[in-house]
């Protein structure tokens, strides 16, 4: 039997996409800047047509790249461009949807890798808890797409990345066998967690088709803040004094005018504090009863705060949330950004901002310099406008290692920054992860390229 025979004959011909025009929203990222050439687009609907696609083409011999809502930022989950002329399959997970019941005893649901995240959340909600994670990308970003990734987003600080939020995997491995682990154990000491293993793999060691996934407790009482300080150590410790009277900080967000101005300029909206501050945090404080009195008291008490807008009512608190997640479609909109993502020890996220405009100008001086960011996370945006990627990649990623900082905080290496791995990670690491990775995957079918720069042979 031919590949494309066996692989109808796993999905159903109507969920194998040859024709070009078909393919294409599939082959190209969110960002437009990484693109390729698929064999075919392969849209399997259950983990046991994962297995007998990634059956097919291990016998084929073919690659796979595997994609969940195409809204990764680094290229790790269209195929790459392919200079030997073989194109890879692209195994498309939106159709794995199956939606369990909450457990509320367990405090757990199972859900496809394809569930988008905003459906999940609402799943959790009807249910009386919710999800712990949250990003802007809700609405298309799927649950297994976002542990391959280990997603972050805008609860970090209060509920942690996507790894801390499974409790169970289910995989197909690249031969076709399906290693499943959903019963949800509370307490599990049985040898290697593989499920934590595929969490920030990014499609590298497996095809992730269920998860068991931790929920939290709903809180519906929300209040938000969007304040201005003098800069981003005058931020820093807002969020400290903060935290020190407050215990329900849910979200802590970073911006500047530069930014704020091209949100401003897309929505059609004024920005408010603008000019006043030289950096402005969003603040969300979450609890089961109204917390805004909480939040003006604390406030109140900051001497960093310059000036503070507060949300008094739903329609408001969005709209202040819109200034902040606007950031990433507001840029794409002024160009084509090269997107670096990276975070440094709290305590010197000042000095990473500091330094960045003269990095990025020495390597590109017409460049236009865009950061925003997790402020708790010490996780920075860096967004570069009219510049080549491999001039200011170098330049940017360099200042993040010497400052003991991590190259790729919550979007994954991808394809974007495979070689640049060693400067977050040992040699003796990079040899490890990559025998753990031929122990997965002995013939490197699964996303070659991605996460580590040349594919590994077996
Ligand atoms: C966010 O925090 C996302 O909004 C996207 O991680 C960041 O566009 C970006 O650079
Ligand atoms: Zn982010």
């Amino acid at each position: 039997m031919t590949l494309a025979a066996a692989l109808a004959a796993a999905v159903g011909p109507e969920h194998v996409l040859i024709d070009r025009d078909l393919r294409a929203s599939f082959e190209t990222d969110w960002t437009g800047r990484f693109t390729g050439t698929a064999r075919a687009v392969v849209r399997p609907a259950s983990t046991g047509q994962v297995a007998r696609v990634l059956a097919a083409c291990a016998e084929a011999g073919v690659p796979v790249v595997v994609q969940g809502g195409n809204t990764g930022l680094v290229g790790g989950g269209v195929p790459g461009p392919d200079p030997a002329g073989d194109p890879p399959i692209l195994l498309v997970t939106t159709r794995l949807t199956e939606l369990c019941a909450v457990s509320p005893a367990a405090r757990q649901v199972t859900a496809g890798a394809g569930v988008r995240l905003a459906a999940l959340a609402a799943h959790a909600r009807s249910a009386g808890l919710d999800f712990g994670v949250d990003l802007a990308a809700r609405d298309s970003a799927t649950v297994g797409g976002m542990v391959a990734t280990n997603a972050g987003g805008i609860k970090v600080l209060r509920h942690g990345s996507m790894r801390e939020q499974v409790a169970g995997v289910e995989a197909a491995l690249a031969d076709g066998r399906v290693i499943s682990r959903l019963d949800g154990l509370a307490k599990d000491s049985t040898g290697y967690d593989l499920g934590h293993l595929l969490a920030g793999s990014e499609g590298t060691l497996a095809v992730i088709t269920r998860l068991r996934l931790r929920l939290v407790a709903r809180e519906d009482g929300r209040a938000v803040a969007f304040v201005a300080v003098r800069d981003t150590a005058a931020a820093v410790g807002l969020l400290a004094a903060l935290r020190a009277r407050l215990a329900g900080i849910s979200a802590a967000e970073l911006c500047f005018d530069a930014g704020l101005t091209l949100v401003g300029r897309h929505l059609g909206v004024p920005v408010p504090l603008a000019g006043t501050g030289g950096a402005y945090v969003l603040i969300e404080v979450a609890a089961q009863a109204d917390p805004l009195d909480d939040l003006l008291a604390a406030l109140q008490a900051c001497d960093q705060v310059i000036d503070a807008t507060v949300a008094s009512s739903a329609t408001e608190r969005a709209r202040l949330w819109q200034l902040r997640e606007a950031h990433t479609e507001a840029i794409s909109v002024a160009g084509l950004p090269v997107k670096l993502d990276v975070s440094v020890p709290a305590g010197r996220l000042a000095e990473l901002v500091g330094a960045l405009p003269e990095a990025v100008a020495v390597a590109a001086p017409a460049a236009q310099l865009v950061v925003f960011g997790h402020l708790a996370e010490a996780n920075l945006h860096v967004n570069i406008l009219q510049a080549d990627a491999g001039e200011v990649t170098s330049a940017v990623l360099a200042l993040v290692a010497g400052l003991g900082g991590s190259i790729s905080s919550e979007h994954g290496i991808g394809r974007a920054k495979a070689r640049y791995l060693g400067l977050s990670r040992s040699q003796a690491e990079i040899e490890l992860m990559r025998a753990v990775k031929a122990a997965f995957d002995p013939l490197g079918l699964l996303n070659p390229g991605v996460l580590f720069p040349v594919p590994p042979r077996a």
